[in-house]
């Protein structure tokens, strides 16, 4: 057997290259996991930028000057010229009783549905006059929302909708009033959103 003669120095230099080759492991280490940490943060934070992301399922500032996006229609609803944004609303004009339009969307989300829109009331709107907001919970339609005081200037409304309102296949909203001689209720920039999951 060859026999290998190690000097002070060489033993010295072989602990250096051990020292050097763990110093270079933890050092491989640190950067492994630094550079997993990122990849980590990064796929968290890509997904979570769209969680957040809000989707129009439905828009109506009725600039079409009709109710065509609309599935219903009752008298008392008209279109006016004038509006929150562009030139017109939709309005219902007294005198009118359960006047209604309603819209049915197919639900893609199982949460976070959110309805927004502006409004106001003409003046002379008295104790008589009301306009209910309303969702259909598969059996029966229920109130979200009751206007039935005098509001002359736009303002925004924006509700988040019930489970209830999204347990069946099409979501039903309706906007339903009943006015006197005096009243009017101006309705515009519809919104339904989905807020994200
Ligand atoms: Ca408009």
């Amino acid at each position: 057997m060859k026999k290998i003669h190690l000097s002070q120095g060489d033993i010295r230099q072989y602990i250096y290259m051990r020292r050097l080759k763990q110093g270079a492991s933890v050092l491989g280490l640190i950067l492994g996991l630094g550079v997993l940490g990122y990849s980590l943060i990064s796929s968290v934070q890509s997904p979570s930028a769209q969680v957040g992301a809000a989707v129009m399922l439905f828009s109506d500032g009725f600039e079409a000057n009709n109710f065509k996006m609309w599935d219903a229609q009752t008298n008392g609803w008209t279109i006016s010229d004038s509006g929150h944004q562009g030139s017109n609303s939709a309005r219902i004009v007294g005198k009118a009783t359960n006047a209604v339009i309603e819209k049915d969307l197919p639900v893609f989300y199982k949460s976070n549905y959110n309805l927004s829109y502006w409004f106001k009331t003409s003046y002379g709107w008295n104790t008589d006059d009301i306009v209910n907001v309303e969702y259909y919970d598969g059996a029966n339609w229920r109130t979200l929302y009751t206007h039935s005081i005098e509001n002359g200037s736009w303002t925004n409304n924006a509700i988040d909708l019930p489970q209830n309102a999204l347990n069946n296949s099409d979501l039903k909203i309706r906007f339903r009033g009943t006015v006197g001689s005096n009243a009017s209720f101006y309705l515009d920039d519809v919104e339904i959103k989905h807020l994200g999951e």
